[in-house]
């Protein structure tokens, strides 16, 4: 079994959770609350309103996020929806877990990796984007995310 951190629209609450939890996609298990341990830039970027995490550790915040347990199947749908690697690529990344479920060995408190799908394909001007380290789709940036549906471009990357 694989771990997936999410940090953007597929977390609890945001507008893409359901792909996780539609069985057509495989399976997937909330396990944690988590921070990356390193800063990265979290930011939201192109016209519709995408939340990435550029892989420039060190800058930046230390990203909220959640950690997921799927199985090859969700991997695969995922890669797939995030549009990897031309989106975003599955790099790893280390985390500090917070609050647990379930009976995984993560503990609070504890360091974990897990899989995040980051990225090094971003336009020039994104790394002076302003940051966050939760991201929300309503959150009082005012970028509420474009659903991939009513995309008329292609996603930035592609
Ligand atoms: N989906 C992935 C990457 C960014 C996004 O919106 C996630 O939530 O982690």
């Amino acid at each position: 079994m694989t771990h997936v951190f999410v940090y953007g629209t597929l977390k609890k609450g945001q507008p893409n959770h359901y792909h996780l939890f539609d069985k057509a996609n495989g399976e997937a298990e909330f396990l944690a609350s988590a921070s990356t341990s390193e800063k990265f830039p979290l930011v939201i970027a192109g016209e519709y309103n995408i939340p990435f995490l550029l892989n420039l550790p060190g800058q930046g915040q230390q990203v909220q996020g959640e950690i997921y347990r799927v199985d090859q199947q969700m991997l695969r749908y995922l890669d797939e929806f995030e549009e990897v690697p031309s989106m975003y690529q599955r790099t790893v990344v280390k985390l500090q877990v917070k609050e647990c479920e379930g009976e995984e060995q993560l503990s609070p408190g504890s360091s974990t990796e897990a899989f995040v799908y980051s990225t090094t394909t971003y336009q020039p001007l994104w790394p002076s984007l302003p940051t966050c380290d939760s991201y929300d789709s309503q959150g009082p940036h005012g970028l509420e995310y474009v659903e991939p549906a009513l995309w008329t471009r292609g996603a930035p990357g592609s």
